[in-house]
C-alpha cells in the first residue's frame, strides 16, 4: 500500500499526460530579476455558449448571445437547480441528461459548475490568481487583459478543433471528457478560449477558470481544478530589432516572463525546463520546480501553432501561450496536503486564508483515520478505471480520498481481475463504521449494475 500511494503520489507531482508528451529534460541554472509590488484590475465577461445559433451581436461574450436551456422557457426550474455563470443562468438539466447516451455529466459535476472557487477572494487559489495578476500589471503594466468568468460549457469545436487537438487524441474521448452532448463539453483546458480571443482581436490575456477531466482519485487528482491562461501576441517590430526570428523571440520572452513569474511566487526556487509536445504549440515545454525533494509539473507552455493564428485573420504575427495548475502551486504555496481542501466550507479551513496573503502555511485542524475497503472483480472489455472513480465519487464524494488498483491477474481463459483499494477519510471529521459499510455496499451495487463487471 506505501509503494501503492508513493506511486501514484509521484505520478501526479511528475507529469499529467493529458495534452503533453515529454521528449528531453534541459536544464538550465536561471537569474531573475526581483518583482516590483502589487496592483490589480479585473474585467469579467458573461457566457456565449450553448448558443442555439450563431451570435450577431458584437461582443462575443455578451449574455445576449446566450440560449436558455428548456427548462428555463418553462419556468418552473426549482431555484436549487439553476445557476449563475457570468451573468447568465444555466439550468441543471441544460448540463445533466441521464437518458442520453452523448451526455456523461454526473450530478456532482453540476454541483460544482457555478462555485467559481477562484473568484473568491480570501480562498487560496483567488489569493494566488491576484498574485499573479499582480506579477504581469507590474512586468506588462496595462498590457494584460483579465477573464476569469468566462462560461465553462464550451463547443468541442472551442475546446479541440479549434486548437488542432487531432480527431483521434485521447483527451476526446468520452472516458476522459465531460460531455454535455456531442457538440458541447465541459472544457477540460482553458486553452479552449484562445481561438476566438485571438479573433477578437484581443493580444495579450489572461484567462482563469474551472476545467473538468475524468479521471483517478488520489491526494491530487479531482474533477474539477482550476487552470489559468496566458497569452501574448508579438508583430514583426517587436523581433524585427533582434537576431532572432518571430519563433526564437517570442519562445525567449515566454520562458523569461515565466521564470520571473515562478520567482514572483516562490522566490528562489530551482527550476528546470522540460521540452515536450502539445497539439497547438511548437516548440512546446513545461516548467518543474523543485519542491520537497521532487519535480513538479507546474505548467504548459509554448509558441503558438501559426494554423490557431491563420484562422484569426493574423498571417504576420506570433504567440506565446500557457496554461498553469493553480491547485498545484497552491498546494505548495500554502502546504495544503490534499485537493479536496480546496473544496471545503469548513471554516476551520477557509478562515487560515486571506487576501493579499500568498504562502501562508495551512495547519491541519486534525487528522482522521482513513478506512480502507477492497474489492475486486472480473472486468470487460469496455472497464474503465475512469468510470469506476465517476461511480465512487458519485456515491461517496469528497469522502474518498484515493482509489488504487492493488492487484491485476489474468487467468488461464483470459479473465481479467482487478482488485481495487478504496481509502475513504473525511477531512472534517471521523466516520463511523457503519456509515462507510453503507457506502461501501453502494458502491459495489452501483458498480455491478453500472459497468458490468462480475463482483468476487
Ligand atoms: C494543458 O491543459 C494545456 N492546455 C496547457 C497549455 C496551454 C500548453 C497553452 C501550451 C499552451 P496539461 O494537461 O499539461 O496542459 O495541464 C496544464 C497544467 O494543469 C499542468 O501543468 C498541471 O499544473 C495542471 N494539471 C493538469 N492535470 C491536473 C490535475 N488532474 N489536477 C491538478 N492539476 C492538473
Ligand atoms: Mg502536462
Amino acid at each position: 500500500m506505501l509503494i501503492q500511494r508513493a506511486l501514484s503520489r509521484a505520478r501526479v507531482l511528475s507529469t499529467s499526460r493529458y495534452f503533453s508528451s515529454l521528449s528531453s529534460i534541459q536544464m538550465q541554472t536561471i537569474n531573475l530579476p526581483k518583482s516590483p509590488p502589487f496592483s490589480f484590475s479585473s474585467n469579467n465577461h458573461g457566457c456565449n455558449f450553448l448558443k442555439s445559433k450563431p451570435s450577431s451581436v458584437s461582443s462575443p461574450y455578451s449574455t445576449a448571445a446566450f440560449s436558455l436551456g428548456k427548462s428555463s422557457r418553462k419556468g418552473v426550474v426549482p431555484l436549487a437547480a439553476l445557476l449563475q455563470i457570468g451573468g447568465v443562468q444555466i439550468a441543471k438539466d441544460d448540463v445533466v441528461k441521464e437518458n442520453d447516451p452523448t451526455n456523461n455529466v454526473p450530478d456532482s459535476i453540476f454541483a460544482k459548475l457555478g462555485m467559481q472557487l477562484h473568484r473568491r477572494e480570501n480562498h487560496p487559489l483567488g489569493i494566488l490568481k491576484k498574485t499573479i495578476y499582480d506579477y504581469f500589471d507590474v512586468n506588462f503594466p496595462g498590457k494584460f487583459e483579465k477573464f476569469d468568468d468566462l462560461c465553462p460549457i464550451v463547443t468541442v469545436k472551442q475546446n479541440f478543433d479549434d486548437v488542432l487537438v487531432p480527431p483521434d487524441h485521447v483527451s476526446r474521448s468520452y472516458n476522459d471528457t465531460y460531455y454535455v452532448n456531442s457538440d458541447t463539453v465541459l472544457r477540460c483546458h482553458t486553452s479552449a478560449h484562445q481561438a476566438e480571443l485571438f479573433r477578437n482581436g484581443h493580444t495579450h490575456f489572461l484567462v482563469t477558470g474551472d476545467v473538468y477531466r475524468r479521471d483517478s482519485i488520489d491526494g491530487t487528482h479531482y474533477p474539477v481544478f482550476h487552470q489559468m491562461e496566458g497569452v501574448r501576441v508579438f508583430s514583426p517590430e517587436d523581433w524585427s530589432g533582434s537576431d532572432m526570428d518571430g519563433t526564437e523571440y517570442a519562445a525567449a520572452d515566454l520562458k523569461r516572463s515565466l521564470e520571473g513569474l515562478a520567482k514572483h511566487l516562490f522566490g528562489a526556487v530551482e527550476m528546470r525546463w522540460v521540452d515536450t509536445y502539445f497539439p497547438f504549440t511548437n516548440p512546446s515545454y513545461e516548467l518543474e520546480i523543485f519542491f520537497q525533494g521532487k519535480w513538479l509539473e507546474v505548467l504548459g507552455c509554448g509558441v503558438t501553432e501559426q494554423a490557431i493564428l491563420h484562422a484569426s485573420g493574423r498571417t504576420d504575427i506570433v504567440a506565446w501561450a500557457f496554461g498553469l495548475g493553480l491547485e498545484r502551486l497552491a498546494m505548495v504555496l500554502f502546504d495544503i496536503p490534499d485537493i479536496r481542501l480546496f473544496w471545503s466550507s469548513d471554516e476551520r479551513f477557509t478562515s487560515q486564508f486571506s487576501e493579499g496573503k500568498l504562502g501562508v502555511k495551512f495547519k491541519p485542524f486534525s487528522k482522521f483515520p482513513p478506512c480502507y475497503k477492497d474489492m475486486s472483480f472480473w472486468i470487460n472489455d469496455g472497464f474503465t478505471e475512469n468510470n469506476l472513480c465517476e461511480i465512487v465519487r458519485g456515491i461517496a464524494g469528497d469522502l474518498v480520498e484515493e482509489v488504487t488498483l492493488i492487484d491485476n491477474f489474468t487467468n488461464k481463459k483470459g479473465m481479467t481481475s482487478h482488485c481495487y483499494r478504496i481509502t475513504y477519510r473525511s477531512m472534517e471529521r471521523s466516520l463511523t463504521d457503519d456509515e462507510i459499510n453503507e457506502l461501501q455496499e453502494q458502491v459495489r451495487e452501483a458498480v455491478q449494475n453500472k459497468l458490468n463487471v462480475v463482483l468476487r
